[in-house]
This record gives C-alpha cells, structure tokens and sequence, in this order.
C-alpha cells in the first residue's frame, strides 16, 4: 500500500501529475510517497504528457510526481525501512521511500526532472544516477562532483532528460555499506515517440543479495562473496512476485544488477532478445536469440519476447546457489555415505540430530525443520506437483490465454491440456523403444585409408 507523509495543507497527490492541486505546486517541496508492505503496486498510468506504457516493478511500486511548471518533481527520501524478504522473515535494511528497492522512477525522453533528495539516514548519502547523460554536477558523486547531504538536509538534482532507455540509481558515498543495507531502485526513461519499442507488459527487477544470519535482521554489510540471501527486489522465494502475461502479448524484462557478482538469467519456454543495456535500445541487426542472459555487474539488460505458449514458465538465476535461501556453505557432502550407525551415538550427544544428504538433499525441499525465528528455509516452495526446492533468485512467468490488458493478478497453476505432462511409465514392457544399434539396417563396413605422418629421417620432425 502507498501512503502519503508530511501532507502539505491536507491535500494529498493523487497519482500523476494531473491531480496536482496549485497549493501544493505553490509549495517548495513536493509531499515524499512512501510504501509500507512489499504488495507489487499496479502499473501507474501517464495522466498527461506523451502515451507510454508503465512498467511493473516486480514486489514494488513506480513513485508518483507532479508537474511544476515544465518540470517533472520528484521526492526521494532515503531512511532505514523495515523489507519482508519473503513471509517468515523481514530484514532491517536502508532504502528509499519506506521501502529497499526505493521506488521506480519512470519518465520520459525529454522531460525536465528535480528530484529532491532528504536524507533520514545516520551517516551522509548521495544519489548516483547510473546510466544517464547529465551535467557533470548531477552524478552524485560525493565529494567528487558535490557535497554529501547530511543528515536531516535535502539536496536537489535537475536535469533534462537526453535519451530513453532503462538506468538505475544508488548512493555514491559510503558506498559499500550503503548499497549492502539495500539502497537502490530503477529509473525506466519511455520514448517520446509512443510507438517506438512499444510492449505490452513491461517488467522491472533489480539483483541484490544480503547477509543476513539466521535469526537476526540486519545485514553484514562488510561480506564481499559469501552471501547467504541472492534477491530479486529484495525479495528471496517464494516471496517474489510472479510475472503474469497474458498470452499474445509482448513482453520485455529489465533487469538491474547492483550486486557484487555476475547473474545469468535463465527463462524457460522463450528464446528471447536482449533489447536494451544501460547505454541505451539495442538495434535490431545487433540482437541474438538467447534463453540465458548473464547480468554483468553494475549493468542492466532488457530482454523482450513475444508469450505465444502458455504455461507456468521457471525463471531463475542459473547459478544454483542464487536459488537457495540462508544456507551454511560449509555443510558437507554425504552423498552415498551410510549415516545410519552414527545416529544413535550422536543423538546421545545432540537429541535432535537428523542425518541427511546420504541421497542429496531434495529431502530438505519437503521438510519442516525447526528454524530459528526470521530465518528462511534453504529450499521450499511449492507448485502443482509438489516441493520446488527453490529458494533466492526464482519466480514463475506464467503466461496465459484471456486475461485483461493489465491484470496482473495471479491466475493459479497452468491447467495442462491433457496429455502434455510428463508421466511415469508403469508398465516397462510396453511398448519401449529399446536400443537396436546392433541390428540397425544399413549398418555396413566402411572401409578407411589412415595417413599418418611420418618422421623426417633427417632432422627427427615430421
Ligand atoms: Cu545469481
């Protein structure tokens, strides 16, 4: 839900810019939005200006503005928030707007913008705005190309802007800290031209990760590697939100990483393009199909396809320790050794010992082991079938025949037509194709002339 703070005369900002009362314009500084739950907000409609359609910022929402004049006014706040990761557990991190990601900030080609920038933080910030073309005063570098904003003050930034595409914007002071409590969110510039790269879903999600011991709530902001939450949105599965599609529909995904390794997006059933990088639109002629996409660090990619098959369609990091939630990296592997003989005697020692992973460790999938409180399960989930034994960076597109132009609701599980399923074989006899190779027709001797090099006599090389 989005709520409204520090209401200038009682009268609150509806979304867009059409329904900016002239008090508030009148005001110096535009009411700051703000979320309180991590509920994926419905795309937010242009009220004037050039036609686009908004994106959806997967588990977050697009932060409302108002028109001053001709210039587009937004209010960034960054401050501590309260994340659920996923239901079973809530992170104390640092973000924007009441929640890490901030908002997402959507404008378009050409728009004139001013940001204004509070800092409710205990330490000095700046906003970077990676990606976009602007006077050098406006990169928020701090220190660099301007003073930090202490505590308590609020800086504004100004610029035009130059080129659509899909950019991202962060703190650049304190940096590491900053960015490792969650202080992100993404800036989508739409074409002026309505018509130009037009989709008809369009979806946004920032790679992040944390670490978080089980059972606490704020991050080790000083991890370089070994993390044990891999996020979408700050959200690890089953907390992240599906990508509903209606089938037919054109659909890009743009993805943000500001983690501090390199993420291969892999989506089932689609070949795809990517369509867009942080420098800007792909052109046609430079594209290739693909069905994983790496995500180098501090970039972004847009991929787009076009649903044309229905179904629940996995989407996931393919770095298979992105897919799993808190785990201790260091627990050992057992497959194929007995534990059997050993339980006893260390149950005497630890009564609640369980012996595991003599067969893998699918069994975690199911299990329900008892946690310390705030802490997600290693692998959970659940899908028509059965247990996923997913965690950290999964969710499902699922694309599907008669949904309206933007619902986004969830629809439930893909009801398979019949026969299309995967099935267990019962009977072994029956009909099973067995290997003839021996027996093949056509199969025949072929005779081969082998060449082979000989040594020179002379100088003992070929
Ligand atoms: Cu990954």
């Amino acid at each position: 839900m989005i709520s409204r703070r520090n209401l200038i005369g009682g009268s609150a900002i509806l979304a867009g810019a059409a329904a900016v009362s002239s008090r508030v314009q009148a005001a110096g500084i535009p009411e700051a939005a703000f979320a309180t739950s991590p509920a994926m907000q419905p795309p937010l409609f242009p009220s004037s200006g050039p036609d686009y359609q908004p994106v959806v910022t997967l588990n977050g929402w697009t932060l409302p503005w108002r028109m001053n004049g001709d210039w587009k006014e937004f209010h960034l706040v960054a401050e501590p928030v309260e994340r659920e990761i996923a239901p079973g557990m809530k992170a104390h991190l640092w973000g924007y707007n009441g929640q890490s990601p901030g908002p997402t900030i959507e404008c378009v080609e050409g728009d004139k913008l001013r940001i204004f920038v509070t800092n409710k933080l205990p330490e000095h910030t700046t906003i970077h705005w990676h990606g976009m073309l602007l006077p050098n005063g406006m990169d928020g570098v701090g220190g660099l190309t301007q003073p930090h904003i202490k505590p308590g003050k609020t800086f504004v930034y100004e610029f035009a802007l130059k080129k659509s595409g899909t950019f991202m914007y962060h703190p650049h002071a304190d940096e590491m800290v900053q960015m490792a409590m969650g202080m992100m969110g993404f800036f989508v510039v739409h074409p002026r031209d309505p018509k130009f790269m037009r989709v008809d879903r369009d979806f946004v999600f920032l790679l992040n990760s944390y670490d978080i011991d089980p059972g606490s709530y704020v991050p080790k902001v000083m991890t370089m590697a070994d993390f044990n939450l891999w996020t979408w949105n700050s959200r690890a599965f089953p907390g992240i939100d599906h990508l509903v599609v209606r089938k037919g529909d054109r659909v890009r995904v743009r993805v943000g990483n500001l983690t501090m390794t390199n993420h291969p997006i892999h989506m089932h059933g689609y070949h795809f393009e990517v369509s867009c990088t942080d420098g800007g639109w792909v052109p046609q002629s430079a594209r290739w199909p693909e069905v994983t996409t790496d995500i180098p660090v501090g970039a972004m990619r847009a991929y787009e396809f076009v649903a044309d098959e229905p179904g629940d369609w996995a989407i996931h990091c393919h770095k298979s320790h992105h897919t799993m939630n808190a785990m201790g990296h260091e627990v050992k592997t057992f497959i194929g050794a007995e534990q059997r003989d050993l339980v006893k005697p260390i149950r005497r020692l630890v009564p609640d010992y369980m012996q595991m992973g003599s067969a893998g460790m699918a069994e975690m999938g199911s299990m329900e082991m008892p946690m310390p409180d705030n802490t997600l399960p290693m692998m959970t989930g659940f899908g028509q079938f059965g247990p996923l034994e997913m965690g950290g960076m999964f969710s499902v597109v699922k694309v599907r025949d008669g949904l309206d132009r933007n619902d986004y609701k969830d629809p439930g599980w893909f009801k398979h037509p019949a026969g299309t399923v995967a099935y267990e074989v019962s009977d072994l006899t029956r009909d099973a194709p067995s290997r003839k190779s021996d027996t093949a027709p056509g199969k025949r001797t072929i005779e081969v002339t082998v060449v082979k090099p000989r040594m020179n006599s002379h100088n003992g090389q070929h």
